[in-house]
């Protein structure tokens, strides 16, 4: 199949896929579905054993509700193939491989053909470009670059769109604070966690966060709220817009939300199939929330099929793209859900009530122990500068009472002193399990 790697266009900035009607994207997803399954079944073994174990066949695919014949693929499968048992072409024609992290066990490695980059890079411009990111711009790129998909996916979107890239990567907090205030990019990208901390560090230096030549900041790759997406415009004087993605799938620019609607990332439809799923794996209808599921429509190298990323959101219809629907901004993940004495909690819950709170600051962890047989939540959480002790105290009596009527469950909150906690350098870690 060839590849559609069509330029932005002139005019608009629109990829001509972004203003296809619903029915033509459709038949266009429909055509690219049938390429895929066909493509990784002839492929990739694991792929054939699993179609073959419940008897489907490219062939029946004849409709797009047709993928729900197809099995699912999980990160499990893609562990069990490592390294490269899951590629679909020719180790010749792999030009990049990306790895995530993995907290436990194996990484998983996913590559790219010619084609997934150019794809990959034209996606990104898209997301960049719905972000508010205009052409000729500086973009600061302080996502990690290496085998994490952050930093090279954008890095290379960012050229594409016809802006100057400073590859500056994580890290390395005050050299992020020199360079921003040298180099005077008008867009940043990073997580939404490490912002907060150079927003912390541009104050550190005696420097106004809000004076900075930024505009737009590009922040995904964990999940936030839209609480702390106003505490970031506000402390930083910028938009900041929500990029979607995950390795297995591509990487950044699976979907991204538009700066004039801020309603959550459109999906980016012609390359990558959404579905949502219940607790039974059956498909949802639009509008319930469940389990993001993806089938990739284009990618050569490294075809998905049916992947449960474990995020949990809804499908929503599209706004300013309308034929290309939208998911609500993720509220955590299936594997990160807090489950306390029966009630299901997620920390971006308790990152939205803390964040109610002005005497606290945006720094907490949340702390899992086991008293006996029952478990029991701490959230650690630092005041902001300058707040007199007793309205601190005040506040986190305040916010243990919020979270006991708006979540429903007992937890312990304990003041911490400030800078006391560990500050984020990329995706941050919340949720510290003890038990
Ligand atoms: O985090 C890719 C990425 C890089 C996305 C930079 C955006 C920006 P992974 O390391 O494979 O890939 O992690 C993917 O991160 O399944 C979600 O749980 C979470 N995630 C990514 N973007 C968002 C977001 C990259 N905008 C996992 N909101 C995904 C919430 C997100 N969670």
């Amino acid at each position: 199949m060839t590849n559609a790697t069509t330029q932005l266009s002139e005019d608009t900035c629109l990829h001509a896929a972004e203003r296809l009607d619903r029915d033509a994207l459709e038949a266009l997803q429909l055509e690219r579905l049938q390429w895929t399954v066909r493509h990784a079944y002839e492929n990739v073994s694991l792929y054939r054993e699993k179609f073959d174990a419940v008897g489907v066949h490219p062939d029946d695919i004849k409709t797009l509700a047709d993928v729900q014949k197809l099995p699912f693929t999980t990160k499990e499968d893609l562990r069990l193939s490592y390294p490269f048992g899951m590629f679909a072409v020719p180790r010749e024609d792999v030009r990049r491989i990306h790895a995530s992290s993995g907290t436990t066990g194996r990484p998983t490695v996913v590559g790219y053909t010619q084609g997934d980059l150019d794809n990959w890079a034209d996606l990104i411009a898209r997301s960049l470009y719905a972000s508010g990111v205009r052409p000729g711009w500086r973009v600061h790129n302080a996502y990690g670059y290496g085998l994490f998909t952050g930093g090279l996916g954008a890095h290379a979107g960012i050229e594409r769109l016809g802006c100057t890239v400073i590859p500056m990567s994580g890290g390395q907090t005050e050299k992020q604070v020199q360079l921003i205030t040298d180099f005077e990019p008008d867009a940043i990208l990073c997580t939404p966690s490490y912002l907060l901390t150079i927003a912390d560090a541009f104050e550190a230096a005696g420097l106004d966060p809000r004076a900075t030549s930024l505009k737009v900041a590009v922040c995904g790759a964990e999940p936030w709220t839209d609480a702390m997406r106003h505490e970031l415009e506000e402390r930083l004087s910028i938009k900041a817009v929500d990029i979607y993605g995950l390795s297995e799938v591509m990487g950044p620019g699976v979907g991204n939300e538009c700066v004039e609607t801020q309603d959550g990332p459109h999906i980016w439809e012609d390359h990558f199939l959404p579905e949502i799923i219940d607790e039974d794996l059956q498909q949802v209808p639009d509008g319930e929330q469940g389990e993001l599921v993806f089938t990739t429509l284009t990618k050569e190298a490294f075809p998905v099929i049916r992947y449960r990323t474990r995020d949990l959101t809804t499908l929503l219809p599209g706004t300013a793209r309308p034929s290309m629907r939208r998911i609500a901004k993720i509220t955590g993940r299936n594997d990160d859900m807090i489950i306390l004495r029966g009630v299901n909690l997620f920390p971006t819950q308790i990152e939205e009530l803390a964040l109610e709170q002005s005497e606290l600051s945006t720094h907490f962890v949340l702390e899992l122990t086991r008293n006996g047989k029952m478990d029991a939540l701490t959230v650690k959480i630092e005041p902001r500068e300058g707040v007199a002790e007793t309205d601190a105290a005040a506040a986190v009596k305040a916010l243990q009472q919020r979270i006991k009527t708006r979540i429903g469950c007992s937890v312990g909150v304990e003041l911490v002193p400030a800078e006391s906690l560990e500050r984020s350098q990329g995706k941050l870690k919340r949720l510290y399990d003890l038990r």
